[in-house]
């Protein structure tokens, strides 16, 4: 029998890799996707392609109990990995309410529907390092949280929910406490994206500046595919537990910039402006720097793609989205920099 997994927040950055992962992996894979007035599979297109006959999507909203459960009912899952979420921490200041409906109450009814139905189902929760939020670096699963966020509140929310089912109830319920993750398939509004996309974009004439917020801020950030095999790593493991991923590394935003103009010679100074006010948050996190030993020791997982490397990566991409290699890319820039 092939092994079943239900994954909220298919149609996501990290929904995409890790139901490629899966599948790769033999297993069947049902998506819940909810109804949108365009459509939003852009990220999945490729899969529904690839495995016609293992990898399926079903309606549902996380803000629908009546939805969850019925999707949980029909595909009968052995692993839930639940990633749906309202992910946009400079969002979730505008929308606390919805931001903590759909991250922490759908959390509480997938619990509830393990323990009434089927206790052999593992669950996974997608934690976050936003929970640390002021607490200073490095973190790991012992650091206090204090969350700066309404979306870091529905995250500790959902930690200390899993965590009592898993002693109370005795389920295989485990958290991943992930460090930002990106990747090509990261969302425009996330900082790292909205770079590469950007001077992309300003490569081909489309735009002239670069609009951010606080760039002095740290993160520690790797390279998502590599995270969601941590992820399924987490629910392999013989018991339920808690555990950070992150590089071990953190740099700033202005770090991020730098390096990807470094990569087609563009001078940042001339195309980016900072401290806009429409992207400085009510509250910061002003430093992230994981420190996943536990995973390394327990789970034999280590991020292998660093920085430098990342930077490259998305910025490789979206020049390449719009008909541009390096090199091409770099004789632009250097017109663009000779701009008044
Ligand atoms: P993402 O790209 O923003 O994807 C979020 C997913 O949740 C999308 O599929 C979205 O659907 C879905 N969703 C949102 N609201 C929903 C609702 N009401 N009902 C059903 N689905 C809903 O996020 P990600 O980067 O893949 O992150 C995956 C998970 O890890 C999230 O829980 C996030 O909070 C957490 N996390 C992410 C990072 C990171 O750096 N990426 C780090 C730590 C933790 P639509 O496509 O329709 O919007
Ligand atoms: O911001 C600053 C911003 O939105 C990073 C989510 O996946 O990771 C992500 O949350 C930093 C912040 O990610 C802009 O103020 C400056 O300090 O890319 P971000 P995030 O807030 O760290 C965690 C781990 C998650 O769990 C979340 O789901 O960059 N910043 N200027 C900006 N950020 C954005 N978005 N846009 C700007 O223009």
């Amino acid at each position: 029998m092939l092994k079943k997994a239900f994954i909220t927040g298919i149609t996501g950055q990290d929904g995409s890799y890790l139901a490629e992962l899966l599948l790769k992996k033999n297993y069947i894979v049902y998506g819940m996707m909810r109804r949108s007035s365009i459509f939003n599979t852009e990220r999945i297109d490729h899969i529904y392609k690839k495995y016609p006959k293992r990898f399926h999507t079903i309606y549902g909203d996380l803000t629908d109990v009546y939805s969850i459960d019925e999707c949980l009912k029909k595909i009968k899952p052995d692993e839930i990995y639940h990633l749906g979420s309202q992910s946009h921490v400079g969002i979730s200041f505008k929308m606390p309410e919805q931001t903590i409906q759909t991250n922490s109450l759908s959390t509480l009814t997938i619990l509830e529907f393990i323990r009434k139905n089927n206790k052999k189902i593992k669950f996974y929760q997608a934690c976050s390092s936003e929970m640390f939020g002021a607490s200073p670096p490095p973190q790991n699963e012992n650091t206090k949280f204090l969350p700066q966020s309404p979306y870091g509140c529905s995250k500790v929310f959902s930690y200390y929910l899993t965590g009592y089912y898993r002693r109370a109830f005795k389920l295989f319920a485990a958290t991943g406490i992930l460090f930002n993750h990106e990747s090509p398939r990261r969302g425009l509004n996330f900082v790292t994206k909205k770079i590469t996309f950007n001077i992309a974009k300003l490569i081909n004439g489309d735009i002239k500046k670069i609009n951010l917020g606080n760039i002095n801020i740290e993160r520690d950030w790797g390279y998502a595919p590599e995270y969601v095999e941590g992820i399924w790593k987490i629910l392999q493991f013989k018991k339920p537990d808690d555990f950070v991923i992150a590089t071990k590394e953190n740099y700033k935003i202005k770090d991020f910039i730098i390096e990807c103009c470094k990569i087609v010679g563009l001078n940042w100074k001339k195309v980016f402006t900072i401290n806009n006010k429409t992207y400085l948050r009510p509250a910061e996190v002003p430093s992230l720097r994981g420190d996943p030993r536990k995973a390394q020791k327990i789970l034999k997982w280590k991020a292998k793609t660093k920085f430098k490397v990342l930077c490259e990566i998305m910025l490789k991409n979206d020049l390449n989205n719009l008909g541009f290699s390096i090199k091409d890319a770099k004789i632009r820039a250097k017109k663009i920099n000779l701009r008044k």
